[in-house]
Order: C-alpha cells, then structure tokens, then sequence
C-alpha cells in the first residue's frame, strides 16, 4: 500500500504556505534577515511543537512567520514547499497565505503575493504542477481589516482566485465576516472558510448560507449535525480534512478515531490535505499513510481521495481533464 500511495498523484486544496516554514528555513532565513528567534537550533524549534490546542499552535506559527521579510523570502518558502510536492507526486495545489500576518508587521502586501506568485509560475514551468492562490482572513481580527485586505487584493485578481478565513474559529463566527464575503463574491473571488475544526456544525451551515462557500475547511464535526450530513452528500459539498493536524490539535485523540474513512464510505466528497506540514509531522504521503495505516482501505478508496481532490478544486473542466 505504501507505493501505491507514493505513487498515486495527488491534490492539495488546503495548505498554509506560512505552515510549511520548515525549522531549517526558518533559521537561515532569521540569519539573512537578522530577525530574532527565540531558538537556539532548528531542533529546538522542532521540540517545541507540542500543541495542546489550535490556539497554542497558533501563537507558535505567527511568530515563525517573522523572518519574511524580503519577495525573495516568500518565493524560498513556497518553492521549497512545491519541491517537497514533487516528491510526494502532488500534481495540483491550491494555497493559502495570511497577508495579515505580513502586512500588520509592515511587509507591503505586493511583496507578498509577488514572491509566492513567481514561485508558483516557476513549478507550472519546471515541476509541472499547477495551482492557485487562495487569501486568508485572520477570523480574530475585525471585518474592517478583513475589507482593507479585501482591497488590496483586488489589483491582484488575475493572482487570486479565492478568499477564506483561518485562525482562531472559537468566538469568532462566520457571521462576523458576512459583509467581507459578500463583497468578496461580488468582485468575483470564490470563497472557503475554516469551519467545524473546533467550532460547532453550526459554523459549518453558516459558512454555506452566510459567506456563499463553495468548500468547507475541516468540516469534520458536521457529524454532529446528521441532517448537515445529508446536505453535504447531497450537494457534494466538499470538505479538505487534514488528518495529521487534527491529531497534533487533539480534535480527535487518535487516527483511529478520525472519522475521515467513515465520511468517505457515506459518499461524502472528502479530500486529504496537510494544512501546515511543518507543524504538524508530515506532506501529503505522510497524510495518506497515516489515514491508511490507521483504517484499513481498498487502493480504489484511496484513489478517490484523488479524485475527490480533483472535483473539488478551482480548475477549470479542460485542466481536470489532464488530470483524471
Ligand atoms: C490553521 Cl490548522 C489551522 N486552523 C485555523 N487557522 C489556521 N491557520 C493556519 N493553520
Ligand atoms: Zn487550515
């Protein structure tokens, strides 16, 4: 089963880029910069991702993200993570930045987007996978910084094919960013949102009526709401589920409580994703192994995570039809 994993190609639709800051990374990058970290080696920082909570990552993940300074720093970041998909065979990614995170410590937002943007040209031309660029919102900041970043995107359309909102979910409802959505979708982004990571199905029904999403981030506790359920196999509503994440998060305790393989078997369009790889102990093989290695599945099961992947992203019919 392993090889057939390694071999099978893959779709990422939920991926941080500022997750994927590998400890190695983030001291050269801390040294070219001379930004202060407050680690000695890349082990230390290794040793201290012990989560207990999506929040106590968090605190950790935003202060990582200080040693991108410079275009260059934002091409490094995302051209290491698109070499670590050439490995693991992924053929087709959509990404997430947090222009906040930059922009709030001074970082212009063009800076941002350009050095991701050119790293993402670069992997179509020479690794041959393609992607898109999805914004983040940061869900414990207001709406009125959600529409100023919403602005700045704007000039950058022809780069950014969607918006979605991440952080803490915890208090922060869908609802609160209802307005920002609507405008979002009125200038023609698509739309996703975290929602039933470690919020409510609750977030998950208002997310859909609320911010017009085409696709739910985690989603795993919709299973608290079996009519949602119903819902979501109907419309084929997908969900981007990150396994090794939700384990290092403690939404559920082990791999043999995810009910990922569960949400599958009931016709649910349900993908694997490494949300913030770095952080969390592994790509997208490792995602799949650990799935497989905890649940026991027919490599036809494991194929349609692919598949499901593939129906669920932003390409266009054309483009799917060079993948399936
Ligand atoms: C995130 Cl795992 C997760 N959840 C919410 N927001 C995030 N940002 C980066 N990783
Ligand atoms: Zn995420």
């Amino acid at each position: 089963m392993k090889d057939f994993i390694n071999g099978l190609p893959k779709v990422e639709l939920h991926l941080h880029i500022e997750g994927s800051l590998e400890p190695e990374l983030m001291f050269e990058l801390a040294k070219r910069n001379q930004v202060q970290i407050p680690f000695q080696s890349p082990q230390e920082v290794h040793d201290a991702y012990q989560f207990h909570n999506l929040q106590s990552f968090l605190d950790i993940y935003y202060q990582g993200a200080n040693v991108l300074i410079h275009e260059q720093d934002f091409f490094d970041l995302t051209w290491a993570y698109l070499l670590r998909c050439k490995e693991d065979n992924v053929v087709h990614t959509e990404i997430f930045f947090d222009p906040q995170t930059h922009t709030d410590r001074g970082i212009a937002f063009d800076t941002v987007v350009s050095g991701i943007h050119r790293a993402l040209e670069e992997a179509n031309k020479v690794l041959g996978i393609s992607s898109q660029l999805i914004m983040c919102f940061l869900r414990h900041l207001d709406e009125t910084a959600a529409l100023a970043t919403l602005e700045q995107a704007i000039p950058h359309k022809d780069k950014i094919i969607g918006v979605g909102l991440d952080s803490s979910e915890q208090g922060h409802p869908p609802e609160k960013f209802a307005k920002v959505f609507q405008k979002a979708l009125n200038e023609g982004f698509l739309t996703v949102a975290h929602a039933g990571e470690e919020g409510p199905a609750q977030n998950i029904h208002d997310a859909l009526s609320m911010l017009g999403i085409t696709r739910i981030d985690h989603g795993v506790r919709c299973v608290e709401d079996h009519a949602l359920v119903a819902k979501l196999i109907e419309d084929r509503t997908p969900l981007t589920v990150c396994p090794l994440s939700n384990i290092k998060l403690k939404v559920f305790d082990k791999m043999e409580q995810h009910n990922i393989v569960d949400l599958l078997r009931k016709g649910m369009c349900v993908t694997i994703n490494s949300d913030d790889p770095a952080y969390f102990g592994g790509y997208m093989n490792a995602n799949f192994h650990a799935v497989a290695d905890a649940h026991s599945m027919t490599k036809n099961e494991i194929a349609q995570f692919t598949r499901n992947g593939i129906e669920a992203s932003f390409i266009s019919d054309d483009e799917k039809a060079r993948l399936v």
